[in-house]
Formats: structure tokens, C-alpha cells, sequence
């Protein structure tokens, strides 16, 4: 496992490539076949030549991020999610670029996209989707306590591996917020109300998401869709939260996303009560690992 564990430099001289030279380039990779579009660039399956690992290269064009003025958030997530080590998150294990692109080497997902899977099923059994939840929910309870908020949780950003666990990816929204604290500090005086409480609260909007995704896990469509935007904001804003009668579902689940889904942030349900909730208990493998059947 030449790519896996500590930096980009100690990997490199781990090969034996000269200490001068240690950066990545295309040419220490084998591409494989495309494993999926995105705004931003395509992703691809690859081989680092060395050491033969199997990565997957997702490559982003400059011009584009340009243009969207996202590089900051792109360095956020490199940032970020290089220090990042759980079952549960994939790996990003570092990154390179040329003239015209970035690339960033991450762990492959051998059962790729989350949503492909939602889509083939239409909704999970309960068994499937509580232990997507209770391990996402563990993901996410290691990112806050690095101070990490994902903001962006939903099946698009989820891939599951070869095992079947569920893997958290792209953290091109995510925040650090101690950094922000810190920085704050000395201003706190001259902040309003919303802005203090936001600081402390922001870790509730990965409890929304979680709410969100366990119903459409379970219905196959998110809570609060509609066909306007405007209406769709509305529904949010009031928590016009329904459960249509099918598919049936338990009222130990329903129970579950109604204390996720909770309009003030500091009173929905903290992740570590999601994992000792019934509905989590009875139905979640503790492995992580979903096995069809
Ligand atoms: N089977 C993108 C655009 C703009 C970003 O895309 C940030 C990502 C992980 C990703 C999953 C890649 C492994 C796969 C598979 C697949 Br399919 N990976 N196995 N797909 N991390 S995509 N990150 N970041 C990104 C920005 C920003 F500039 F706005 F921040």
C-alpha cells in the first residue's frame, strides 16, 4: 500500500523516487475506465504504477473552477479531507496538477455511486438503510469532533465499497470550524445573535441532511420535493414533514426522522442518540457492512 497513510512526500521517498522529485504526476498512473461525470471533470479508474494500487482519479479542469471561483473550496476539501481517517470517509490521498488540470487521488469505490443503487431499488429495506445511518452517523460524529462540517450530505455524495459500506465523499462544501472560531475570536464583540449562533449550531445542518437522507432512503424521495423550488423552500421553511402510507414503513424510522428533522438546530436529535435509537438498534448491522438478502 504505497498511496495509503501519512503524506504525499513520505509516500514518494516510500518508492524510492528521489527526494528532489516528489510530486505525483499522470505519468505514475495507469487510467482505466471512466467511473463517472461530473460538473467539474470526470473521474477514472487508475493503477499507480509502483505500487500497483488501484485509485480512482478524479480529474478537475482549472478553467472551470476558474470560472465558478471555487479553487478556495477546492483547497478546503484537500485540506480537509487529506486529514481525514474513518471507515467511513473516502480517502483522498493527495493530489497533483498540470497545466491545464487538477487531479485528486482517492480511494476507489468498488460498488460506486449511492444513488445508482436508490434509483435500481427505488427505496432500501429498513435493515439497509439504518446501517447506511447509524455509519454515516459515526462518520459524521468523527468530522465534528475534528471540528469538520460536510454541509452537503446526500446520496450523489455517498459511494458505497466492495464490502458495501457506505463511503462520505466530496468535501468541496465542507467547513472547518474551529479555524473559523479562532479567527472570530477577538471580533466576537461586534457579531449579532445569528452569526454567534451559527458558529455553535452549524453542526446541526449535518443532522438535517442525515434526517433527509434516512426518509428518502426509506421512501425513495427526498421529504420535501415539490415541483417549484419556491414551493420546495416553503415545505422546508414550515418542516411540512408527511409520511405517505407507501411504501410502509416502521414508526420506529418515522420516529427517527421526525427528531432529526427539527426546524431549531440546537433540538434535533445529536448523532450519538441516532446510533442508541431503537430504530438503529433493531435494524442496523453493527459491522457497517450491508449485505444483500
Ligand atoms: N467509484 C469537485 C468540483 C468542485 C470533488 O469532486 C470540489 C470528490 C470524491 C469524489 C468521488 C469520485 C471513488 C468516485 C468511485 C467513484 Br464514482 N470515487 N470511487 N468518484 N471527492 S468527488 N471531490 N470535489 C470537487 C469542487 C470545488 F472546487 F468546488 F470544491
Amino acid at each position: 500500500m504505497a498511496i495509503a497513510g501519512g503524506n504525499q512526500e513520505e509516500e514518494k521517498a516510500s518508492l524510492g523516487v528521489p527526494a528532489m522529485e516528489m510530486r505525483w504526476t499522470l505519468n505514475d498512473f495507469d487510467i482505466g475506465k471512466p467511473l463517472g461525470r461530473g460538473k467539474f471533470g470526470h473521474v477514472y479508474l487508475a493503477r499507480e504504477k509502483k505500487s500497483n494500487q488501484i485509485v480512482a482519479l478524479k480529474v478537475l479542469f482549472k478553467s472551470q473552477l476558474k470560472q465558478s471561483q471555487v479553487e478556495h473550496q477546492l483547497r478546503r476539501e484537500v485540506e480537509i479531507q487529506c486529514h481525514l481517517r474513518h471507515p467511513n470517509i473516502l480517502r483522498l490521498y493527495g493530489y497533483f496538477y498540470d497545466q491545464s488540470r487538477v487531479y485528486l487521488i482517492l480511494e476507489y469505490a468498488a460498488k460506486g455511486e449511492l444513488y445508482k443503487e436508490l434509483q435500481k431499488c427505488k427505496y432500501f429495506s429498513e435493515r439497509r438503510a439504518a446501517t447506511y445511518i447509524a455509519s454515516l452517523a459515526r462518520a459524521l460524529i468523527y468530522c465534528h469532533g475534528k471540528h469538520v462540517i460536510h454541509r452537503d450530505i446526500k446520496p450523489e455524495n455517498l459511494l458505497i465499497s466492495m464490502q458495501g459500506e457506505v463511503k462520505i465523499a466530496d468535501f468541496g462544501w465542507s467547513v472547518h470550524t474551529f479555524s473559523r472560531r479562532k479567527t472570530m475570536c477577538g471580533t466576537l464583540d461586534y457579531l449579532p445573535p445569528e452569526m454567534v449562533e451559527s458558529i455553535e449550531h452549524d453542526a446541526g445542518v449535518d443532522i438535517w441532511s442525515l434526517g433527509v437522507l434516512c426518509y428518502e432512503f426509506l421512501y425513495g424521495l427526498p421529504p420535501f420535493e415539490a415541483k417549484q423550488h419556491s414551493d420546495t423552500y416553503r415545505r422546508i421553511v414550515k418542516v411540512d414533514l408527511k409520511f405517505p402510507p407507501i411504501p410502509i414503513v416502521s414508526s420506529a424510522a418515522k420516529d427517527l426522522i421526525s427528531q432529526m428533522l427539527v426546524k431549531d438546530s440546537s433540538k434535533r436529535l445529536a448523532l450519538h442518540k441516532v446510533l442508541e435509537h431503537p430504530w438503529i438498534v433493531q435494524n442496523a448491522d453493527p459491522s457497517g457492512i450491508y449485505r444483500a438478502g
